[in-house]
C-alpha cells in the first residue's frame, strides 16, 4: 500500500539547453512512452498529466562568460518554476519530468519558496554521478546543467540564483540541507569549492565501504513531520551498464539492487513530496530501457515493494 494519499502532477520540461549532448529534450515523452503515468496510478496515486511547458529552442552556441545558453536557461527555469510552484499550492507533489539538471534550479527554487512560506524545513537528496557545483569561473564545459547546486546555494548569476526570491533575500538552500549520493565525477575545482563549502558528499567510496542501507539511514537522518523531502533524481545516477540513456555516463555507479533499496528507504522515509527525473536521453539509449528502469525505481520510491513489510 501506498503511504501518500497526495495527488502528482507530472510536468514536461522539454529541454536540453544546459546539456553537452543533445537528446534530453525527448525525456518527457520517453517516460510517458515507458508508463509512468499507469505505473503510479497501479499503486492507487491519483495522477495528473500537465503536459510539456514549453520554451525556447536550443540554439547550440559556445559558452559565453562561462555560461552556455544562459538566456533560455535562465527562462526554461523560470517556466519550471511557476508550474512547480502552482502544484505545490495546490497541495500536490509535483514530478518535473526533465529535459537536463539546469532545470533543478526552477524547480528546487520554488520548493524552497513554498516551504518558507508553509514555515516547513527542507531536505535535498541529490542522486546524481556528479556534483554539479560549479561555477562559471570553475567549469570546464560551460554547461549549466553541472551548476545547479552552486545556485541554488546562491553561487551564480542574479537571474539564477534569485529565481526562489527568498524572504530576506537569501539564498534558495543552506549546503546542511543537501545530501548527495552516488557521487564518481568532480572537477578539480568543483571539488574544492564542494570541500570550501562543507556538502555532505556521500560518493561511491563511501557507498561501497559502508553500503547503500547506512548511507541512506544517514543521508535521511533527523528528517520529521515537518520535513519536505526533495529527490533530484539524475538519472546518470545508475550504474550506466543498466542505464545507457544518459549523456554523461560515468561507470561505476549504483547497481540495480543498491538503487532500489536507495528509492524504497527514501519511500519509507513517508517524506517524499516533490521529484526531478532528469538527464534521460532518448537519443542515446537502447529500445528505451533506461526510462522503463527510471519508471520502475520511481515506483519504489512511491512505495512499491515486493512484500507487506511491518516496520521500514
Ligand atoms: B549532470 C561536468 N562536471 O560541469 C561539467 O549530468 C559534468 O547534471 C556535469 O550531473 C554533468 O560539465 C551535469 C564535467
Ligand atoms: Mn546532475
Ligand atoms: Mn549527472
Ligand atoms: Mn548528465
Amino acid at each position: 500500500a501506498l503511504r501518500s494519499a497526495q495527488p502528482t502532477s507530472l510536468i514536461g520540461a522539454p529541454t536540453d539547453i544546459g546539456a553537452g549532448a543533445r537528446g534530453a529534450s525527448m525525456g518527457p515523452e520517453a517516460l510517458r512512452v515507458a508508463g509512468l503515468q499507469a505505473a503510479l496510478e497501479s499503486h492507487g496515486l491519483q495522477v495528473f498529466d500537465r503536459g510539456n511547458l514549453s520554451g525556447p529552442a536550443n540554439p547550440w552556441q559556445p559558452p559565453v562568460d562561462g555560461y552556455r545558453h544562459l538566456p533560455e536557461v535562465v527562462e526554461w527555469n523560470q517556466r519550471v518554476f511557476d508550474a512547480v510552484y502552482a502544484e505545490l499550492q495546490l497541495g500536490h507533489l509535483p514530478i518535473l519530468l526533465g529535459g537536463d539538471h539546469c532545470l533543478g534550479l526552477g524547480s528546487i527554487s520554488a520548493v524552497a519558496r513554498h516551504c518558507a512560506e508553509v514555515g516547513k524545513k527542507l531536505r535535498v537528496l541529490w542522486l546524481d554521478a556528479h556534483a554539479d557545483f560549479n561555477t562559471s569561473a570553475l567549469t570546464p564545459s560551460g554547461n549549466v546543467h553541472g551548476m545547479p547546486v552552486a545556485c541554488l546555494c546562491g553561487f551564480g548569476p542574479e537571474a539564477l540564483t534569485g529565481l526562489a526570491r527568498m524572504p530576506g533575500g537569501g539564498a534558495a538552500l543552506r549546503p546542511s540541507q543537501i545530501r548527495q549520493i552516488g557521487i564518481r565525477s568532480v572537477d578539480a575545482g568543483e571539488k574544492r569549492f564542494v570541500h570550501e563549502q562543507g556538502l555532505e558528499v556521500f560518493d561511491m567510496r563511501y557507498i561501497d565501504e559502508v553500503g547503500m542501507r547506512q548511507t541512506m539511514q544517514q543521508a535521511l537522518a533527523g528528517l520529521d513531520a515537518h520535513t519536505h523531502l526533495h529527490v533530484s533524481f539524475d538519472v546518470d545516477f545508475l550504474d550506466p551498464d543498466i542505464a545507457p540513456g544518459v549523456g554523461t555516463t560515468v561507470p561505476g555507479g549504483p547497481t540495480y539492487r543498491e538503487a532500489q533499496l536507495c528509492m524504497e528507504m527514501i519511500a519509507d522515509s513517508g517524506r517524499l513530496a516533490s521529484l526531478d527525473i532528469v538527464e534521460l536521453n532518448p537519443a542515446l539509449d537502447v529500445r528505451n530501457r533506461t526510462a522503463v528502469l527510471a519508471v520502475d525505481l520511481v515506483e519504489s520510491l512511491f512505495g512499491k515493494s515486493t512484500l507487506m513489510r511491518t516496520s521500514p
